[in-house]
């Protein structure tokens, strides 16, 4: 067996206000300790420490591992705040142990760290609360934040410190970045298992961190959610916003009027047969959300964007004729009847049975291109809409039409326009961000999943141009809409509407390599924003997708490594 070790550069990584300074010594490659090396190495006390700490290392190592330097600690997305590289990685054995703080919720990020690393490693890795070393999981005050963490690596173990358990899971997606992409494998792999020497501090840019996706135009089943959560989960996505109800089907049951998911969940875009989550499948979406630390957002778009519930009830409509189910794409052509008081029953049992079944705060009321209300109905629908959603105990969110109505105190707009949305429009979006509206960023020719990547790229629509990767990375939240203070902005999400999409690989052939873009727009400091940087970061995160099988786009602007 050869004897290796890897000597990590030291790196590091001053975020200022406008630029990052870094200072890199050249990396020295990974070279094999020959015998007559260690006289050599002896003379120098650091150097000593290496050849003890490698000595350890790689003892025990199986013989078909392959040689390989650990991953560079600056390699994740989203880029952490601060990195340090240096000294001794630590090594995952089959004697490492998670130790985890006495307390269920930091139990809970350690079992799911566990339940990553058994399968390819093949080790026990038991939980424990006692002893020191190995990979260590604790709470503790200092200048984490709600989701912050620190994460020091080194010879005897990998520990990460978080005010909150939010915070360890977060660390815990920088650690699994920071192994090989063969640790997300479901069979036994062959390691090492380093993780590089040295400190990352790290903590959100943004709050609200969020990615839609439309189960209305295709439904996804709770199996195809959950899979989709753990791909947000990875790069630190902490909202997950469902758009539950459309033209094309109506997504939840809702006791008080049934036949919305019955029948107005009966069918999707092209025909086939849709369907509903329960309350129980909604619930558990939601438990497997927050077992991932993500918040979901349940939408019931509205007044426009109704021909489910619509079709599902004759009394809803204005001429009590209801229309047939819709399996088309077009938008904006059903509302609910503004004048019709069973028009605010209805509103009144689905949002106090939605919000009921949403531990989150947020309750999402739609207002998108309601384009057959007219301007005075839609303000007069919406000011009586958005009390009912606080009377229910949730903070109203609105696609930023809203900002043309009165938007209620509290509430949240959501902005989807496009370059070329008109001045006047952004300037009323503006003036509500001014007077106290905050906003959520979704520019819809940047951060819409489902706009497609070139003409060539089969999936998707294109009614907001063509999104390349860089064209979805390059821009900057905090001075985006003009006259808006970066204050204004409480994050960035990342919608993926579904009239083409009805598969897993669809999805994520979307979502990927877009997705982690917008992740890093809403996680990582401005001053860390490099295209040039990021799409190696980016391409080195493919053979992780190919681990988990995860279908994404080969963008040709991305620097992927030979497939
Ligand atoms: C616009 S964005 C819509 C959706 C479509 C989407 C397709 C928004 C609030 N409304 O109804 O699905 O474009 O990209």
């Amino acid at each position: 067996m050869r004897r290796h070790h890897s000597t990590t550069p030291r790196t590091t990584r001053t975020i200022r206000a406008t630029r990052i300074t870094r200072t890199t010594r050249p990396t020295r490659p990974i070279r094999p300790i020959r015998p007559f090396r260690l006289s050599r190495l002896t003379r120098a006390l650091g150097a000593l420490l290496l050849v003890a700490a490698t000595g350890a290392l790689t003892m025990g190592a199986a013989p078909a591992e392959p040689r390989r330097a650990a991953i560079p600690l600056d390699q994740v997305i989203p880029a952490p705040v601060s990195v340090e590289s240096g000294g001794t990685p630590y090594r995952i054995t089959s004697g490492t142990h998670i130790r985890v703080d006495d307390t269920p919720e930091v139990r809970q990020v350690g079992t799911y760290l566990a339940e990553i690393l058994r399968p390819s490693t093949g080790y026990r890795l038991p939980l424990t609360t006692q002893g020191d070393g190995g990979i260590r999981l604790r709470l503790a005050k200092g200048p984490y934040g709600a989701e912050g963490y620190r994460l020091d690596s080194g010879a005897k173990g990998v520990t990460i410190t978080a005010q909150e358990p939010a915070g360890l899971f977060h660390g815990v997606q920088t650690l699994r970045q920071l192994l090989p992409a063969a640790v997300e494998k479901k069979s036994v792999q062959p390691g090492p298992w380093l993780v590089a020497g040295g400190t990352i501090q790290d903590r959100p840019r943004y709050a609200y961190r969020g990615a839609m996706l439309d189960v209305a135009r295709h439904f996804f089943t709770v199996e195809q959610v959950k899979r989709y959560i753990d791909q947000l989960a990875l790069y630190k996505i902490n909202k997950l916003h469902l758009h539950l109800s459309d033209d094309q089907g109506w997504r939840i049951a809702i006791d008080s009027w049934p036949r919305l998911a019955t029948y107005g969940g009966s069918t999707q875009v092209g025909g086939g047969p849709g369907g509903y989550y329960t309350k129980d499948e909604y619930r558990e979406i939601v438990r497997y959300a927050a077992s991932r630390h993500l918040e979901v957002v349940p939408e019931i778009d509205m007044p426009g964007h109704t021909n489910a519930a619509l079709a599902s009830y004759a009394e809803l409509n204005c001429d009590g004729v209801a229309p047939p189910l819709y399996t088309g794409t077009k938008v904006g052509f059903s509302s609910l009847c503004v004048n019709k008081e069973i028009t605010y029953d209805f509103v009144d049992d689905v949002i106090r049975e939605v919000a009921a079944l949403t531990p989150g705060r947020y309750l999402h009321i739609g207002g998108d291109e309601a384009h057959s209300t007219s301007p005075e109905d839609y303000a007069a629908f919406m000011d009586r809409v958005q009390p009912v959603v606080a009377r229910y105990g949730k903070t109203v969110i609105g696609w930023h039409q809203l900002t043309g109505a009165n938007p209620a105190k509290g509430a949240l707009a959501q902005y989807w326009g496009l370059d070329s949305t008109s001045e006047a429009e952004k300037a009323q979006v503006a003036r509500a961000a001014r007077n106290g509206t905050r906003l959520i960023l979704s520019p819809a020719d940047r951060v819409y999943l489902d706009m497609k990547y070139t003409k060539d790229t089969p999936l998707g629509l294109a009614w907001a141009g063509h999104v390349e990767v860089q064209r979805s990375y390059d821009w900057n939240p905090g001075s985006y809409l003009p006259d808006v203070p970066e204050s204004a902005v409480l994050g960035v999400e990342a919608p993926l509407w579904t009239e083409t999409l009805s598969t897993s690989a669809h999805l994520e052939t979307m979502a990927f390599p877009r997705l982690p873009g917008a992740a890093e727009l809403g996680w990582s400091p401005a001053a860390t924003h490099d295209w040039d940087t990021y799409k190696v970061r980016l391409a080195a995160q493919a053979p992780r997708w190919d681990a988990l099988g995860i279908a994404y786009y080969r963008s040709p602007q991305v620097p992927w490594p030979a497939a």
